[in-house]
């Protein structure tokens, strides 16, 4: 059979400008999941495509001829994931099985737009749900324990572009904070040998990929394990160039292992710093606090690893100095991305169940649950005020000044990007500020309408 795999992008991420934008943010790279699933279909004798949406149109005239379209949905891509089920369902009457983070928490939603709807990790049904000898509407998958024992992403199969090859060592997180979905979608945490993952990075450098990102949600959480890793990246000459990986405030606690991700070019990272509110910190059950915090920031920066600070805007413990003295905190510390993040209550997370139980679910369609749109009543401020504060962040952030320092610290790569950054954000914010005042239903004057009637009551 033929087999075609569909990572929609939301309309704002096809968007030319966008994708420009995008390329100076990240290296063009793949969701993995897709990547497995379509190896275990080949290993059945299928044939199969991958296509990442955010990279290159689709071209649908290549997708009629499958017999099976599969499409991979998290929350705001799922619209797009839709209209192309749809699409294709009702014009050439395909077959489309659904999977991935949001039709696992809205697998009823999901179904009425797919033939079949896969709920959790899918490999151990992927084959059987494909050939029909799963006929059930919505299936639910139980995770793989074996970790070592799912095969690598095929890359072969992916037609659209890729510079760097995502790699992800472990599944889930043993942390729980109450707006993570991924923590919950991958149950329990489980991690890969270091063996089977220099198994893997060694068929990347035989590929000839010089970028790899370790996309674990937390590289870092078993320190012996990670530096296992490390020590065998080094041992076997399998550096890559400046490695990207996710990990928490407390590796700083280990200079070994701080060490060892200086030696092995993972000299990137993004951390969740979230708020220098301590109230915050537990009310998102972060398990940190502001002293490992400014730890972190120090050491990174001592050791030359380049802090991508994440941190989360309209927390209900928070104010709008809260966010202020987090971006002051980021340019102290000479981080050296800054990656605001509006809360944004994902279906199948504490605080999306919260927020549906107090009404404050604002905004219901899912495009916008993107990270950088309002989508619910904030606590301090008003939804088009905590908008406001995101474009205030990334312009109060995002300076010449800034990048001017990037150069000093980092040389001409990181000031380039910051230039880009820049340029970027100026023109996200004039685009913001032109879009709420148009009188067309889009988001941001609907935030700000919205806000003048709370005001006025
Ligand atoms: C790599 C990555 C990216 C890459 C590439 C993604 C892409 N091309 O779209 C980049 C950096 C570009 C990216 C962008 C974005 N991302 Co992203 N990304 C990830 C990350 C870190 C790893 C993905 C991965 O490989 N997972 C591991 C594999 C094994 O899981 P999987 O791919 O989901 O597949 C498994 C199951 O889901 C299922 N499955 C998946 N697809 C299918 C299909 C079928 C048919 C079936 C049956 C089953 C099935 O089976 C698979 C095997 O077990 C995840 C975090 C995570 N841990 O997953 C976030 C994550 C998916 N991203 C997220 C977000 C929010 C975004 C952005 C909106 C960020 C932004 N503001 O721009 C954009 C949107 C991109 C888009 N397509 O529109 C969120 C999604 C939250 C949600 N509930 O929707 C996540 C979970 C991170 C988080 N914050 O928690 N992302
Ligand atoms: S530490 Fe990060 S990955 Fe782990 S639960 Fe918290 S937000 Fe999720």
């Amino acid at each position: 059979m033929k087999i075609i795999f569909i990572v929609p992008a939301a309309k704002i991420r096809r968007n030319r400008l966008y994708r420009i934008g995008g390329s100076f943010y990240g290296r063009s790279n793949s969701i993995t999941g897709p990547l497995i699933l379509g190896k275990i279909l080949k290993n059945a004798g299928h044939n199969v495509e991958v296509y990442e949406e955010l990279y290159r149109d689709l071209d649908f005239q290549k997708i009629i001829d499958a017999d099976v379209i599969c499409i991979s949905a998290m929350t705001s891509n799922v619209v797009r994931a839709y209209e192309i089920a749809d699409f294709f369902r009702e014009k050439y009457h395909k077959r489309v099985i659904m999977g991935g983070m949001h039709p696992s928490y809205m697998p009823d939603e999901a179904s009425r737009h797919a033939d079949c709807v896969v709920i959790g990790e899918a490999e151990n049904v992927i084959v059987d749900v494909v050939e029909g000898n799963i006929t059930d509407k919505i299936v639910k998958s139980a995770p793989v324990f074996d970790v070592d024992s799912i095969p690598f992403p095929d890359y072969s199969i992916l037609k659209t572009p890729c510079k760097a090859a995502n790699i992800m060592t472990s599944r889930g997180c043993p942390y729980n904070c109450n707006f993570c979905t991924t923590s919950r979608m991958f149950y329990p945490y489980r991690q890969r040998t270091p063996d089977n993952v220099i198994e893997e990075l060694r068929i990347y450098k035989k590929m000839g990929f010089k970028y790899v990102n370790f996309e674990d949600d937390n590289f870092t959480a078993n320190k012996v394990r990670a530096k296992e890793i490390l020590r065998k990246m080094i041992k076997n000459n399998l550096v890559f160039k400046e490695t990207f990986f996710f990990g928490r405030t407390d590796l700083a606690d280990d200079d070994e292992l701080l060490e060892l991700l200086k030696a092995a070019n993972l000299k990137r990272v993004l951390i969740g710093i979230e708020s220098l509110n301590q109230k915050s910190q537990d009310y998102i059950n972060k398990k940190q606090n502001i002293e490992a915090i400014i730890k972190c920031g120090n050491k990174l920066f001592k050791y030359g690893i380049k802090l991508i600070a994440s941190i989360v805007l309209g927390l209900d413990t928070d104010t709008a100095e809260d966010i202020h003295r987090s971006v002051e905190f980021s340019k102290n510390i000479n981080a050296y991305q800054l990656q605001p993040a509006i809360l944004t209550p994902y279906p199948g997370t504490p605080i999306y169940n919260q927020f549906k139980k107090e009404n404050r679910l604002l905004i219901k369609e899912w495009e916008y649950y993107d990270m950088m749109n309002v989508v619910f009543i904030p606590k301090n401020l008003t939804p088009w005020e905590l908008e406001g504060e995101f474009y205030k962040a990334v312009k109060d952030f995002y300076t010449l000044g800034g990048a001017m320092k990037m150069f000093r610290l980092y040389g001409f790569d990181a000031w380039s990007r910051r230039m880009a950054l820049w340029f970027a954000t100026r023109f996200g914010c004039a685009f913001f500020k032109r879009q709420s005042e148009k009188e067309n239903g889009n988001i941001y004057n609907r935030l700000k309408h919205v806000s003048m009637k709370m005001l006025m009551n």
